[in-house]
């Protein structure tokens, strides 16, 4: 037997399915399941004009986002996972959430699924196993990653794979664990049927288990998408962006240049997670890990993200959105107004009082369906990044877009983002909290130590990326986002990629190089003068509110905290502070 074969065995005698399918990928196969779900209602059929080889989930609805609370990292000393992640002894978890699996599948089938994470004879790419007693979720991984028969070939009867172990069990929070062993490079998940906590090759693998074979190994493992844009010159750059859960990655990465722009072209690499590597020519190079999209349904309309909707007008599941009587799927800021009759995602009838979608309604969808991949996005060698690029969702504070000094200022950039809480995990919605990197939910170590690995990293490229931060999402007062958005995120991105070849205005401030009023394309956009002000501002109050609330922050980490961001942020205390030029 393989190790992989073992493995599988072992599985199936604690979980005790009735069978045990494995998967190779096809068409056929994949034909077989859908039918499956459609007969026992955990798939509905869509509209077949409206919405061809569609279909709907409905979660149970207390299984409708990632649960961090119930997301564990199982290492053996506590403080390797950190002060951010919650953490549980290898050992207790064997006790207590090792028995929820006992006899688990009893009566269903367990389907055992090899994937590929990276593209296909890449020498970023690494094969993952996930045993899943959940149709639904072989259906979403099939589409996520290159599943099948060639991981197994990758794999070679090897052992190089990451095991990970899914059961939606009975679904009960109660009695749900998402728990991440990183010295075995194991996962065990229990209990819910929700993306980012059963789709184990995405969070739980690449980002998670990732960050830890990535630290070790001396590359990165990022909550990033990854895009191309290509100046009317012909000349290209790569930028990685970093922004929470659905704060815009999926948006930015499938940007359409406005008609002012029109010379210039973005396509997409990724739009979620992003493997980055030094490459031999001193730059920091990229490959998007997965073969899909598991995106943000609300918000997705012809006037903000069109590529995504062409891409998920077919063959795609959606999870938790509103649908027509005649199966057409609907959700908010799909188009002005909703049609009647709709039923929505919970299937009642729409009492046009709540949303008829949930928030974190989701498609699961090919990447190559999207009419703006690069013809570079399953290049096995990457994309050199010139820039990586920071975001939150802040109402203040922030301004449209900084630049930091350099890569050790914009570590603590990154260290120090702040964002407001959004409907992609369960919890309280809008508050803000500080989200390192996009990361706070997704690395699989201590964050401490991740910044000093980040700070490595640095050291590691002699041609580092520049590193930026931006915000969307400044409200004015009577809390409407001043700046447009979507495809207008373009002008900012141009400034940046200007500031990487040494050109385009800025002004130096604490919190780094700010563009000046007139360094920004604002052709066209109709921003009044105060609109500017505001969106460029860095109010030094405001900022050095921020600074006891982030020195609290790193202090949580002790002495993992590099003693190169404490210096950081005492410079921004004392420029916050120092008199006003
Ligand atoms: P995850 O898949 O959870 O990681 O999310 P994401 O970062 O890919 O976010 P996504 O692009 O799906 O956007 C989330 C929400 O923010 C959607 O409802 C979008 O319509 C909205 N959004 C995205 N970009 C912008 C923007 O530039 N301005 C404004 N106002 N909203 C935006
Ligand atoms: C996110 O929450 O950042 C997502 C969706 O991309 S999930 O797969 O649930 O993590
Ligand atoms: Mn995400």
């Amino acid at each position: 037997m393989t190790p992989a074969e073992t493995w599988v065995d072992e599985v199936a005698r604690t979980t005790k399915p009735s069978k045990v399918v494995w998967c190779d990928g096809s068409e056929a196969e994949n034909e077989r399941l859908v039918e499956g779900m459609l007969q026992d209602g955990t798939l509905i059929r869509l509209n077949e004009q409206a919405a061809p080889g569609c279909t709907l989930h409905r979660s149970h609805p207390s299984d409708v986002a990632r649960t961090e609370h119930l997301t564990f990292i199982a290492s053996r000393r506590a403080e390797d996972a950190g002060p951010t992640n919650n953490w549980m002894a290898p050992q207790e978890a064997r006790e207590r959430v090792g028995p929820l699996f006992d006899g688990v599948m009893k009566g269903r089938t367990m389907y055992v699924v090899p994937y590929v994470m990276g593209p296909l004879g890449s020498p970023f790419s690494k094969v993952g196993i996930e045993v899943t007693d959940s149709p639904y979720v072989v259906a979403n991984m099939r589409i996520m990653t290159r599943m099948g028969q060639a991981a197994l070939d990758q794999l070679g009867g090897g052992d190089e794979f990451v095991p990970g172990l899914h059961s939606t069990g009975d679904l009960s929070p109660d009695r749900r664990f998402i728990v991440h062993f990183p010295e075995e490079r194991l996962i065990w998940s229990v209990g819910s049927g929700y993306g980012g906590n059963a789709l184990l090759g995405k969070k739980c693998f690449a980002l998670r288990i990732a960050s830890t074979m990535a630290r070790d190994q001396g590359w990165m493992a990022e909550h990033m998408l990854i895009l191309e844009l290509t100046l009317p010159s012909g000349e290209v750059h790569y930028v990685g962006a970093a922004f929470p859960s659905a704060c815009g990655k999926t948006n930015l990465a499938m940007l359409q240049a406005p008609a002012e722009l029109a010379g210039v072209k973005v396509r997409t690499i990724g739009d979620d997670i992003a493997w980055l590597r030094p490459g031999p020519d001193g730059r920091l190079w990229a490959v998007n890990p997965e073969a899909g999209f598991f995106g943000v349904v609300p918000g997705t309309g012809p006037d903000t993200n069109p590529m995504a909707l062409q891409t998920i007008a077919r063959n795609t599941i959606f999870t938790n959105v509103a649908v027509t009587p005649d199966g057409v799927p609907w959700w908010e800021g799909k188009d002005k107004s909703p049609p009647s009759d709709l039923i929505d995602w919970q299937g009642k009838p729409w009492d046009r009082t709540g949303k008829a979608a949930h928030p974190n309604s989701r498609f699961t969808a090919p990447a190559r369906q999207c009419p703006t991949m690069s013809s570079r996005w399953e290049d096995p060698q990457g994309v050199p990044l010139s820039a990586i690029v920071f975001g939150g969702r802040r109402a203040r504070v922030a301004p449209l877009v900084f630049e930091s000094r350099d890569w050790e200022h914009g570590v603590f950039v990154g260290a120090t983002m702040g964002s407001e809480t959004t409907a992609a995990a369960t919890g309280q919605v809008g508050v803000v909290r500080r989200d390192p990197m996009a990361m706070l939910p997704f690395c699989g170590y201590n964050m401490g130590d991740y910044f000093a690995h980040w700070l490595r990293m640095g050291k590691a490229v002699s041609k580092p990326p520049a590193i930026f931060h931006v915000n969307w999402f400044r409200t004015d007062r009577a809390d409407r986002f001043i700046w447009p958005g979507f495809g207008q995120n373009l002008r900012v991105l141009l400034w940046m990629i200007e500031r990487v070849k040494g050109q385009g205005k800025a002004t130096e401030t604490p919190v780094g190089f700010v563009p000046t009023r007139d360094a920004l394309n604002l052709e066209g956009l109709g921003l009044s003068s105060a609109e500017l002000d505001t969106l460029l501002a860095v109010d030094r109050d405001e900022w050095a509110a921020e600074v006891p609330e982030i020195r609290a922050f790193f202090e949580r980490f002790g002495a993992h905290c590099p003693q190169q961001l404490h210096e950081s942020l005492d410079t921004l205390s004392q420029q916050l502070t120092a008199t006003r030029v």
